[in-house]
């Protein structure tokens, strides 16, 4: 990761969030093995009181950029929703990197699941 923290959310499910995420700071996650190629729907569970932010889905240090986010304004860093988009993603393990385009948001989790 690169300028970010986390600290203890107000989310359901308690636990801690990823927050402090200005533009450009990202987190990434190795060794996530996609096992089939095809359609992904990825999900993201933001919460920020800010308009504008932005999160890029790539792999591998953004060599391979997978699709673009917009986080919309959800009135506080205490109100989550979860907000998604479909990516095409081929088999292979990768480190997977979520980049704050325009940042200004917090997320609590992500989550890929297959569609087809
Ligand atoms: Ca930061």
């Amino acid at each position: 990761m690169s300028g970010v923290m986390t600290e203890t959310t107000p989310d359901t499910g308690g636990g801690q969030n990823v927050g402090g995420i200005d533009n450009q700071d990202w987190i990434a996650f190795t060794g996530v093995n996609i096992p089939t190629s095809g359609r992904y729907l990825v999900e993201y569970r933001i919460a920020t009181p800010n308009d504008g932010g932005k999160l890029s889905l790539d792999l591998n240090g953004g060599a391979t950029v997978l699709g673009e986010i917009n986080i919309p304004n959800t009135g506080s860093f205490s109100t989550y929703r979860t907000v998604s988009h479909e990516v095409n993603i081929s088999a292979g393990t990768y480190q997977f990197g979520l980049y704050a385009v325009t940042g200004g948001f917090d997320i609590n989790w992500w989550k890929i699941t297959k569609l087809y």
